[in-house]
């Protein structure tokens, strides 16, 4: 067996040790050198001699997931060596292992101005019948100075499709509030409008005076024009998310609430930390934040901490199987992807049940007295 069919048949493991809330599996499901190994090396020996790699692929991040046809999907982030990202679909027959790709990457339709670069899909199966890609399209900023080649314009490009394979490209998101990332469509009509999760931003990496997470209605994806744009998830101060959050994959519906997971970032000596978090909204309400436990649900350990972008985990997808279990698909620095699996009675246990950030050190010790106080007589 080559190594590359060993990579990507190797058998799965969870770690041991866990918190109660979710399951960490050792290895990463989906790696750069997951690519097929015909995307990356001319096999013809008359013109590769050497047998030369001839087009390098960097890493495989950020995915959006989905359950399909029996199939666990993931619409993978895959970043060549020239630093374009670009679509590519994985499939595993149990979500934890054997994520192979496609044949092909996705061919994502072009407007009339082309997209520099795409990223961070997120799939959702709407109620209208189509599965839609949300994801993050960024062009050079057109208004740069000349001598400033880094800035760009980023904005939610669209697409739908029946089979993951033909796409129909819809018009980018139009909103009020300048650049959008991390934006995710709700699986439901709310009042027969389309609901979007956005987050606005005024700078294409720094939020400044936008931010938090936000939700808008659409009357047609066709012409995706966003109303009502409002906060519902802010960044706080001494908060993981103290900088900027976003949205992580589209929520899952549960008796109580629609559970959310997203990514919260704060600055530090280092560099950015980017971890995750879950809240819960209302189901008769979706922009009501009904429970939020404090600080981090997951944040990079181990060999997580290390990558191209170093101290970041980042979350666009996720997938509630019929019998309620819960695969959370997760990147870690930019570069890899891996699964941690949970329950939807889990999650919601974790969101209801573990106590809400009070902002102050002093209340952080007194949700801990309280812990030992109820614990008396049992430890
Ligand atoms: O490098 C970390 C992440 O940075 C961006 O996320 P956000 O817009 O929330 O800061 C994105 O580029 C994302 O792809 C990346 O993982």
């Amino acid at each position: 067996m080559s190594a590359h069919s060993e990579l990507i048949k190797r058998k799965n493991e969870p770690y041991p040790a866990n918190n109660g809330v979710y399951v960490r599996y050792k290895n990463p499901v989906v790696t750069a050198n997951h690519t097929p190994i015909h995307w990356r090396y001319d096999l013809n020996a008359e013109t590769n001699p050497f047998g030369m790699e001839r087009i390098g692929i960097n890493a495989a991040f950020n995915a959006g997931a989905l359950k399909w046809n029996g199939k666990y999907i993931l619409a993978v982030r895959v970043e060549g060596n020239d630093r374009k990202s670009f679509f590519a679909i994985a499939e595993s027959p149990n979500g934890i292992d054997n994520f192979r790709f496609w044949d092909k990457p996705v061919v994502l339709p072009q407007l009339q101005k082309p997209d520099t670069n795409v990223y961070d899909m997120r799939l959702t199966g709407h109620e209208d019948g189509w599965i839609y890609g949300i994801f993050c399209t960024e062009r050079k900023d057109p208004d740069a100075p000349e001598d400033n080649t880094s800035a760009a314009i980023a904005n939610a490009g669209i697409v739908r499709t029946k089979d993951l394979i033909n796409w129909e490209r819809l018009p980018d998101l139009v909103s009020s509030t300048g650049q959008q990332r991390n934006v995710v469509l709700h699986p439901e009509f709310v009042n027969g409008k389309y609901a979007l999760y956005t987050r606005p931003q005024d700078g294409f990496i720094s939020v400044g005076s936008g931010g938090g997470i936000g939700l808008g209605y659409v009357d047609d994806m066709k012409e995706p024009v966003v109303q009502n744009e409002k906060i519902i998830n802010n960044k706080i101060y001494h908060t993981v998310f103290e900088l900027k959050n976003g949205l992580g994959p589209a929520p899952i519906k549960t008796e109580k609430g629609w559970l959310h997971l997203a990514h919260g970032v704060r600055n530090t000596a280092a560099g950015l930390r980017y971890t995750l978090y879950m809240f819960m909204t209302d189901l008769n309400d979706i922009s009501k934040v009904i429970y939020q436990p404090a600080g981090h649900f997951m944040a990079p350990i181990n060999e997580e901490r290390v990558g191209d972008v170093s101290n970041v985990l980042f979350t666009n997808g996720w997938i509630k199987d019929e019998d309620g279990t819960v695969y959370i698909y997760y990147a870690s620095s930019d570069t890899r992807m891996h699964v941690a699996i949970s329950s939807v009675e889990k999650l919601t246990d974790y969101v209801l049940n573990s106590p809400s950030d009070k902002y102050i050190s002093s209340e952080s010790v007194k949700t801990i007295i309280d812990l030992v106080e109820k614990n008396k007589g049992l430890y």
